[in-house]
């Protein structure tokens, strides 16, 4: 396996993501991107945000990796904004936007710090989305061009590649629920999208060298029925969120829960001969995004827990449900349990059999505010942190073959719908400041002193 991750240690570092954080989003011929779009629309975005400026990233490449490197981290996972490569999504390749990637990629490797490229983080050219986005079958074809042309520039340095984060916004938040670009609220069209995001997938890995460690990254959910009424809900949410990426990826074949939930994956003119061969054994490590559990309820069955609708629409063809949402929450609403890192790294490693990264975890929180003295003393993080670090570890000793764990993210960004509401980052960027001073918070003093311990193989 062409890859870096070694056997047996976890590496720790830290994530980001383009559009959330470069800005100069009309700079060096980068074309717009559906996020670009869907910010326009009045109402999407939770405090009228966008990616104009974000943390103006792409101006201040070497004061954030030295913010990396400050944190001694080992790894730097970052994503290329397709509409800066190819702006109009096929076709012209902007050298700009890849010179870009390229000096972010050689400061890193200088900084000691090992690059991991993710591909796709949601910036769809818009021109792609005019042309049918995710529910197209070209995008998936445009998808792998892209992905190889980008390799072919930066693969001499980068040796850890993953193809899309977290298919499932993409094609149901974003084609189901309507809450993410492109906004669309087709239904159960959105598993078109998702199988064309598996294609995709598929497309890339027969169009890079074999040698290249390819991976996907999924945020994957332990799902835990609300009794057992709830049971056969929580199995088609299990199918909408976990199978439907996992299942190709292992065995070739959507399972048929999942058919009979998206009769649409049976039609041979969506998954076509050949598809499923394409994607099976597709990937040589596997990216687990994990945040919080899923909890479904069979409508009736929420009882005295608060449900939270806001992710109905997002398994389509699921049944009526309320996803459940216990106490203690982070500062989006997300539920807290570290177990549910555990039992998703050790289930997912069983189940597939990959070398696992914990490619993003982190907690968005309120204890984000900077004191007389300048401190974020963001308490609330590190404990979270240090729970599902701790889990992850654990999982490792119960046999998941996990490699790596990165802290999502490095510094505050923009939160997709949330816009600048809810904040992630290690360091704070200060944006009641016109030059967004970054400010490291106390967690990253905190996980700067984890990696050194486990440097020394103390951790
Ligand atoms: O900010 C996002 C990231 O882009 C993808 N994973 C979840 C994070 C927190 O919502």
């Amino acid at each position: 396996m062409g890859h870096p991750l070694t056997s047996g240690r976890l590496a720790l570092g830290t994530a980001s993501a383009a559009f959330q954080i470069e800005g100069a989003s009309d700079r060096d011929g980068r074309g717009e991107s559906i996020w670009d779009v869907f910010c326009r629309r009045p109402g999407a975005i939770r405090d009228g945000g966008d990616g104009v400026r974000a943390c103006e990233s792409y101006d201040r490449l070497d004061d954030d990796v030295a913010l990396v490197a400050g944190l001694g981290a080992q790894w730097y996972r970052f994503s290329i904004a397709w509409p800066r490569v190819v702006p109009e999504g096929t076709g012209r390749v902007e050298a700009r936007g890849l010179d870009y990637y390229d000096r972010l990629v050689d400061a890193l490797l200088a900084a000691g710090v090992q690059p991991t490229a993710t591909l796709y983080h949601w910036d769809l050219p818009q021109p792609l989305e005019d042309a049918g986005g995710w529910l197209s079958r070209d995008t998936a074809v445009a998808f792998a061009e892209y992905g190889a042309l980008v390799h072919a520039r930066l693969g001499d340095r980068v040796r850890l590649w993953a193809s899309h984060n977290e298919p499932w916004c993409a094609a149901y938040l974003g084609y189901a629920a309507g809450v993410h670009a492109p906004g669309r609220r087709e239904g159960g069209r959105a598993h078109v999208a998702a199988h064309h995001l598996n294609l995709g997938h598929g497309l890339l890995r027969q169009a890079l060298p074999d040698a290249v460690g390819l991976g996907i990254v999924h945020n994957l959910a332990p799902v835990w029925a609300e009794g057992e009424e709830s049971r056969d809900v929580a199995d088609r949410v299990d199918a909408i969120r976990n199978r439907v990426w996992l299942d190709p990826l292992v065995d070739g074949a959507y399972d048929d829960v999942l058919l009979d939930v998206a009769p649409v994956l049976a039609d041979p003119a969506v998954v076509r001969d050949g598809d499923l061969e394409l994607i099976r054994g597709s990937a040589d490590w596997l990216g687990v995004n994990y945040y919080t559990p899923v909890r479904p309820a069979a409508s009736a069955a929420g009882g005295a827990a608060r449900p939270a609708h806001t992710e109905g629409e997002a398994y389509p063809g699921a049944g009526e449900l309320d996803l459940v949402v216990r106490e203690p929450r982070t500062d989006i609403g997300w539920e807290i349990d570290a177990s549910g890192l555990e039992e998703l790294l050790v289930e997912t490693h069983r189940r597939t059999g990959l070398p696992l990264v914990v490619t993003e975890n982190g907690a968005a929180c309120a204890d984000d505010a900077i004191d007389a003295d300048g401190v974020v003393d963001d308490q609330d993080r590190i404990a979270y942190l240090r729970d599902h670090l701790a889990a992850t570890r654990r999982a490792v000793e119960a046999g998941a073959d996990v490699r790596g764990y990165l802290v999502w993210t490095l510094m505050d960004n923009f939160e997709w719908a949330e816009g600048y509401t809810k904040t992630f980052g290690l360091v704070r960027v200060d944006r009641g400041h016109d030059e967004l001073p970054r400010v490291p918070k106390a967690s990253y003093r905190w996980f700067a002193e984890e990696i050194a311990r486990s440097t020394d193989g103390q951790g």
